[in-house]
């Protein structure tokens, strides 16, 4: 199956229609183009991506599969207070590293990431992700993989796929979340913001950015006509984002993009995880066009 390995991106191709572009900066994937299990004939974007993003390693990308690591959101711990919020993974450039798999099944891409001196600058960890982007006929995966390679300390970290899947937005319901525990970001007191789901089916037709606390790690995104399915391992919790007008405020937003996408986005964001020195850890995310 073709692998085009460009200056700024490799490109995926699989027979049966389906397309990925991953830019290397932030090993961010900018497109998935797929048909569904249900039409093999209807292959189209499945990723939102702003039309005022910028693809010029200049900010992360708004839009796509950002990957963010080491912290979620603005920093807290000691050791993450000089990086910008949801870490440096999105903003850096990686390396593309090898075709980990081309066969019936699907064709794969490795991407890497290790310190430079402008990551050694402002975080003091010595560490390998590489990332792991898998191409299907109506399917996605991409792997995140932690390594920690520092011999006398252990990393804490969180991870997360911000994943911004192209849906009608104010068409949507996501199951199932009912009765998991999350922490509302939208609310402008902190003491109020843990709360219970009680929706068996959770819209985004108002201002929405909840992080849901040890989800059950597959879920529906459905609509009139449309089914997404999306499996995680090692992500204990998953994000739903859309600012609706709070878009307006966003600066790299299209006018009315909000309208165009749901961010699902499983991570580990509650808490963080610890690896010991020389242990590693995969998160995984597997996306499927089921109509
Ligand atoms: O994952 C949801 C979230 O953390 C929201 O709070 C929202 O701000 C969004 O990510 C986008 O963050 P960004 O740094 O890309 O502007």
């Amino acid at each position: 199956m073709p692998v085009q390995t460009l200056a700024d991106k490799v490109v995926l191709q699989h027979p049966q229609g389906a397309s990925v572009t991953v830019l290397l900066y932030g090993a961010t994937v900018i497109s998935w183009k797929s048909s569904s299990i249900e039409n093999s004939e209807d292959v189209k974007e499945r990723l939102f991506v702003s039309s005022k993003a910028s693809l010029d390693g200049s900010k992360p990308v708004r839009g796509g599969i950002p990957v963010v690591f080491p912290c979620f959101g603005a920093p807290e711990r000691l050791e993450h207070l000089k990086l910008s919020q949801h870490g440096f993974a999105r903003n850096e450039t990686w390396k593309f590293d090898s075709i980990v798999m081309d066969n019936e099944a699907g064709v794969s891409a490795r991407f890497v990431l290790s310190p430079n001196a402008k990551i050694a600058a402002v975080y003091d960890y010595d560490f390998e992700l590489a990332y792991v982007v898998t191409l299907a006929a109506h399917q996605l995966s991409t792997d995140l993989h932690v390594h920690n390679t520092n011999t006398d300390k252990g990393i804490d970290f969180q991870a997360l796929l911000h994943t911004y899947l192209a849906v009608p937005a104010n068409e949507i319901g996501i199951s199932p979340l009912t009765n998991l525990s999350f922490y509302d970001k939208t609310e402008p007191k902190e003491e109020n913001r843990l709360k219970i789901e009680d929706r068996q089916s959770v819209d985004v037709r108002s201002y929405t950015d909840r992080v849901y606390e040890n989800a059950p790690q597959h879920y529906r995104v459905t609509w009139n006509g449309g089914e997404i399915d999306i499996r995680s391992k090692n992500f204990k919790d998953v994000v739903v984002w859309n600012p609706q007008q709070e878009g307006t405020k966003i600066g790299d937003m299209e006018d009315g993009g909000w309208n165009k996408y749901v961010c699902v986005e499983p991570g580990y964001v509650r808490g963080y995880v610890q690896l010991q020195p020389d242990e590693k850890w995969v998160g995984q995310q597997v996306i499927t066009i089921q109509k």
